[in-house]
């Protein structure tokens, strides 16, 4: 019999990725069972899901749907090459996931997680210039704050220090857009600020410093979540759009969180009304149950590598786990659940009451902004002098206690619940965050 996970050695070999190993090990915080819109802990509390696990659950916990797809599939066919080799439900997920996508997008590849996802988006658009023999557009330009997971190209077009500083020079050749977050302009805003949309110029800037004929790609997420929940200032989007059309420049936007009904609609793509010529996605896609992610391609980036001699490879690149078949089973019924709930169209009517939750916080000590779009809420609160995250970290821990899941970043608490979500779920989330910022300094 193994030890119990409660005694601090039996901690000690699992090197938890983000987390303060030393603390969460002295005081772990563990979660056994989920069901619905809810978490358990071992010895049986129950904690009220207001972070979709980490933005992915968004059909919430133990869909039996899901499950039953997964496990007939494990028992089908555990496992099958994806190079020179197919199986049918990868393929049947490429057009069900063409079919909730933008007009214009119309081929898939698959990976195992987000970070995948933006490393092949930006492999493809590289290869993509080059084949259509523009092979001086090397250069890619992401944004400050912006969260595109942790695979070298990722956090080479990521913008946050933290997950930069420790590595290196990380990819040559990319230059930033300055993120869009302004507390003096745009603090309360509901949905979209009014304020920004200028910055979405400095990428003329940047052009004009490095040359069109030397840019391949912009990479952005139409919000950005890990960071903060950072809204987009309206026209910001639609400007960049145009920017990159005008100079022969590819335009990718990072879904992985707001794809899948975060926004209620099936993508940011869609709830903007900008296409980009690129989707990353992840998370959602499965609702969380088995890694996978996939990225989405507009007409014609297929097409152009498709010129090669018959019988080559057109594209040197894959993972031993793209388009996975429990991964891909797990995806079929995610779709066919979203569809079949019409969750994203749920999203959609909730999020009035969603924002109006989340300004009721406004007064509340030490918030200094409060941020919403669709089913996702930003809280920011006024740092501890000399002493960043603290208070927000302290926030987190008093909500666990009380029985509800957060997220934070910095000093920002991000709520994300499933899009199952009651109005008295949402209800309860705004007051337990409410009574846990009353009580602490
Ligand atoms: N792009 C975006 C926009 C993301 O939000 C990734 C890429 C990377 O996905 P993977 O599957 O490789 O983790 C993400 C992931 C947080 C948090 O606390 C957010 C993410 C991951 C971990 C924590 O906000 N987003
Ligand atoms: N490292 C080695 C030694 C490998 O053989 C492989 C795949 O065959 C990889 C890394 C890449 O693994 P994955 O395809 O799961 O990303």
């Amino acid at each position: 019999m193994s030890s119990q996970p409660t005694d601090r050695a039996a901690l000690e070999a699992f090197w938890m990725p983000f987390t303060a190993n030393r603390q969460f090990k002295a005081a772990p915080r563990l979660l056994a069972r989920a069901a619905g819109m809810h978490y358990w802990t071992p010895d049986g509390r129950r904690i009220l899901d207001g972070a979709a696990g980490l933005w992915c659950v968004n059909a919430g916990h133990g869909r039996r749907e899901i499950t039953e797809a997964v496990a007939a599939q494990i028992a089908e066919m555990d496992y099958a090459p994806p190079f020179q080799m197919g199986h049918p439900l990868a393929f049947e997920l490429a057009n069900a996931l063409i079919e909730i996508a933008p007009r214009g997008i119309d081929h898939v590849f698959f990976t195992n997680s987000g970070s995948e996802s933006v490393d092949t988006a930006l492999k493809i658009a590289l290869a993509w210039h080059r084949v259509r023999g523009e092979a001086s557009r090397t250069r890619l330009i992401g944004r400050e704050r912006g969260y595109h997971g942790v695979g070298f190209g990722g956090i080479s077009v990521g913008g946050m220090v933290a997950n930069r500083k420790a590595f290196g020079s990380l990819l040559t050749g990319v230059d930033h857009l300055p993120h869009t977050h302004n507390l003096q302009k745009n603090a309360f805003s509901r949905g979209q600020p009014d304020s920004g949309v200028e910055l979405a110029d400095e990428l003329e800037r940047i052009v004009a410093l490095h040359d069109a004929s030397n840019i391949a790609a912009v990479i952005v997420e139409p919000v950005a979540c890990s960071a903060g929940v950072l809204v987009p200032p309206k026209g910001y989007l639609q400007r960049l759009r145009q920017i990159c059309d005008k100079h022969g420049i590819l335009l990718i936007f990072d879904e992985v969180i707001t794809g899948f009904g975060r926004l209620g609609a099936s993508f940011a793509t869609e709830y903007f009304g900008v296409v980009p010529d690129i989707i990353t996605t992840a998370k959602g896609l499965t609702n969380g149950t088995v890694p996978m992610g996939a990225v989405l391609v507009r007409k014609g980036i297929y097409d152009a590598f498709m010129d090669a001699p018959e019988g080559t490879i057109e594209l040197f690149h894959g993972y031993t786990y793209s388009g996975h078949p429990l991964a891909a089973a797990a995806g079929l019924a995610t779709l066919e659940l979203y569809k079949e709930e019409g969750l994203f169209e749920r999203a959609r009517d909730l999020s009035g009451y969603w924002e109006d939750g989340v300004h009721s916080l406004k007064g509340a000590r030490n918030v200094i902004d409060l941020r919403n779009l669709g089913i996702i809420a930003g809280i920011e609160l006024e740092p501890r002098a000399g002493k960043p995250t603290e208070r927000a970290f302290a926030a987190f821990l008093r909500c666990y206690e009380k029985g509800l899941l957060v997220r934070t970043t910095g000093d920002i608490i991000a709520l994300s619940p499933p899009l199952i979500v009651e109005k008295g779920q949402i209800d309860q989330i705004f007051g337990t965050v409410a009574d846990v910022l009353r009580d602490l300094d």
